[in-house]
């Protein structure tokens, strides 16, 4: 027999009404928005896979090269033996390049989409029996709270793929600093940041040819469609991603190709021809500008590393001493 891995699992899966009531409020205001946490269905997840395979999409391939030739560094930093958590850990795939050098002795994966999650830390725990895995299903673009951490005295927090980009800069000083709050007494954050460069790039990643970013995207209004009672048809909205510049971010909509009105649950919503939803933001910094928000956070910039042609930057942060 082949008995399946253990792991604990901790689940705090926000549940359909919090889908129910943040789109229900997200297009009844304008501009209209919908939180880019909610792509990670099992078909976005499994959709958002696809696009880190992309020729377009560079991120992956790039933070990937630079955790390879970093782990050793990386593991010199950090120490044997810490409790590694990874935030947004999807697929686990980008974690797997930093064990065996690293050699935790446990890890906690959080991750919003609750059977990836569980599917993945449950093959990493078949994979390296001697890791004691944890995964937590959990929201934590709000509130992060990691007091079923198990305990440890070394934490190292994963933030890859520059998920950090889905917050606005102020929200991810707030997010960071609730991340220092929960690492602390002894803590570090090893984190992917995109970084900024000629838009061409920026736009073509986020435009692929293949048109896997567009059904990413759409298929949002397909997980309405199947979690919420809607007339809500998919096929008259569009994708478009823009790099806006004065912002130093791409932002994604989903543009309504006429003029239409649409029934969500008991509610009406009405949308003009060209009139978009804002689905997700993703901030490119410059490496100095992230380190002003790491700073205001409650961490001290100690390493910096890019990829040969500075498209992206994976930080080591440490927490400062609390004052
Ligand atoms: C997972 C938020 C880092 O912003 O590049 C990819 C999501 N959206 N293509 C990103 C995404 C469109 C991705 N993050």
């Amino acid at each position: 027999m082949n008995p399946v891995p253990a792991v604990q699992f901790y689940d705090y899966h926000p549940g359909v009404a919090s889908l129910r009531d943040e789109v229900l409020q997200g297009l009844t205001v304008r501009p209209k928005a919908i939180s880019p946490k909610f792509f990670y269905d099992a078909r976005g997840s499994q959709l958002f896979d696809a696009i880190c395979e992309l020729p377009e999409y560079y991120l992956t391939r790039k933070e990937t090269g630079i955790l390879q030739r970093q782990a050793q560094a990386i593991a010199a930093l950090v120490g044997p033996d810490c409790l590694l958590i990874e935030l947004g850990s999807g697929a686990s795939k980008k974690v797997r390049l930093l064990l065996e050098t690293l050699r935790p002795s446990q890890y906690l994966g959080v991750d919003i989409s609750k059977d990836f999650l569980l599917q993945s830390t449950r093959q990493l725990a078949g994979d390296y029996p001697w890791l004691e895995v944890h995964a937590a299903c959990a929201d934590f673009s709000q509130t992060l709270d990691l007091s079923y951490c198990p305990p440890s005295v070394e934490k190292l927090a994963f933030f890859p793929g520059s998920s950090i980009g889905n917050f606005q800069p102020h929200e991810a000083v707030h997010f960071l600093a609730q991340l220092a709050a929960n690492l602390r007494p002894h803590g570090a954050l090893l984190i992917g940041v995109d970084l900024k460069k000629d838009p061409r790039l920026l736009h073509a990643a986020y435009n692929d040819a293949q048109g896997v970013t567009a059904e990413f995207n759409l298929n949002l209004l397909w997980r309405i469609r199947a979690e919420l009672d809607t007339d809500l048809d998919p096929a008259r909205f569009a994708h478009q991603a823009f790099y806006n510049e004065s912002q130093g971010r791409i932002e994604m909509h989903l543009l309504s190709r006429e003029q239409q009105r649409i029934r969500i649950e008991d509610r009406l919503v009405e949308f003009e021809a060209g009139e978009t939803i804002h689905t997700e933001n993703s901030y490119k910094y410059h490496i100095d500008e992230f380190q002003v928000l790491a700073r205001q956070a409650g961490y001290r910039s100690e390493y910096v590393w890019t990829d040969a042609e500075r498209l992206f930057s994976v930080h080591y942060l440490h927490l400062q001493e609390s004052r």
